[in-house]
């Protein structure tokens, strides 16, 4: 007799991130995964690799690597770390134009084999190929979304208990505005077990790791040399993954479209949102002070001007 149906995940990209987000997704047993990469054997090997792993660590589903889109049909849940990064010599222009071509054919290909699929993008710049991964694919803006928010904030939750010399399980953050230099940390909404921390640091010191977190991933990119940080990626990723197919309607920081929420409208930016079965189930407005606005506005405008740029080179849908 069938049993009820599993959730069919694919990752597009089988580099750091896409590997790493593969391995996470299986030990929270989410589904069977699909791992795919333009690599020839890369990602069947990676795959094999980590099922081979399934009866050690007692995950439950299959795990295979292939070069083709068709075995991705029907996925439920896609998530999309494909790119590139910054090579050295190599423009911003140049890098936004390289992944702008790799998220229009990925974009192509998911419409055709899996058209119900909600989507999840990781490759940068996150808010530009999100919103190109919308255009391409013409899902509705509810299946489509980025993941940045999760990372920065849990880059400044680990600061805050490294500062406080607490458990990072009480810390909770809130982030908004685009990933990097342009976040929008909301230290009046974190807070210690309800605390709020200003009611624990000095604004100096609570400054400080707000300037950390922004340059969280710069931070990893020159400990490592080469290649940029993934198992925060990963671990952020997954959580996003699980209250969407679990219905878990987390509310959770992400890059999302608005549509009149903060002012803004018709732009990927990142904002709190609940993630259930659906997608983006609601993006949540809170109550901004101008400066806090304004930052929000700056951080669209940059989604903006990223978007107006592949447009003037031809290269956006
Ligand atoms: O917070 C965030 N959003 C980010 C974003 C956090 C971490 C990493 N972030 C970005 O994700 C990063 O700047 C990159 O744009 C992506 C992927 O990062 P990763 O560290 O996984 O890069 P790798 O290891 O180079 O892997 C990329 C893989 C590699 O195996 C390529 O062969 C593959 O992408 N690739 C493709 N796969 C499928 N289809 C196409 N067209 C393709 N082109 C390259």
């Amino acid at each position: 007799m069938p049993g009820p149906k599993r959730n069919k995940i694919a990752v597009i990209g089988a580099g750091n991130v896409g590997a790493t987000t593969t391995l996470d997704i299986a030990k929270l047993q989410l589904g069977d995964i699909v791992l795919f990469d333009v690599v020839e054997d890369m990602p069947q090997g990676k795959a094999l690799d980590m099922y081979e792993a399934a009866p050690v660590h007692g995950y439950d589903c299959r795990i295979t690597g292939t070069n083709k889109y068709e075995d991705l049909e029907d996925s439920d849940l896609v998530v999309i770390t494909a790119g590139f990064p910054r090579q050295p010599g190599m423009s911003r222009m140049d890098l936004l134009k390289k992944n702008a071509q790799i998220a229009r054919s990925v974009g192509e290909n998911l419409a055709n084999v899996a058209p119900n699929a909600i989507l999840i993008v990781v490759t940068n710049p996150l808010d530009v190929m999100t919103h190109l991964i919308q255009k391409v694919t013409g899902f509705p803006p509810e299946r489509v979304m980025g993941m940045a928010g999760v990372l920065d904030s849990t880059r400044f939750r680990c600061f805050i208990a490294d500062k406080l010399g607490c458990s990072v399980k009480d810390v909770d953050a809130f982030v908004l505005g685009g990933h990097g230099d342009s976040m929008v940390p909301l230290a009046r909404y974190t807070t210690v077990s309800g605390i709020a921390i200003s009611e624990l640091l000095p604004k100096d010191e609570i400054d400080a790791l707000i300037e950390r977190t922004r340059k969280g991933g710069g931070e990893i990119v020159s400990l490592l040399k080469k290649g940029s940080a993934y198992y925060a990626p990963a671990a952020s990723v997954t959580v996003m993954a699980a209250s969407i197919l679990r219905d878990e309607k987390r509310v959770l920081p992400a890059c999302a479209r608005v549509d009149g929420q903060y002012g803004l409208s018709e732009v990927y930016v990142g904002v709190p949102v609940k993630l259930g079965r659906s997608g983006v189930e609601e993006v949540i407005e809170v109550e901004l002070t101008a400066e806090e606005l304004a930052s929000l506005k700056k951080s669209a405008d940059e989604v903006i001007e990223g978007i107006e740029a592949l447009e003037a080179e031809g290269s956006a849908e």
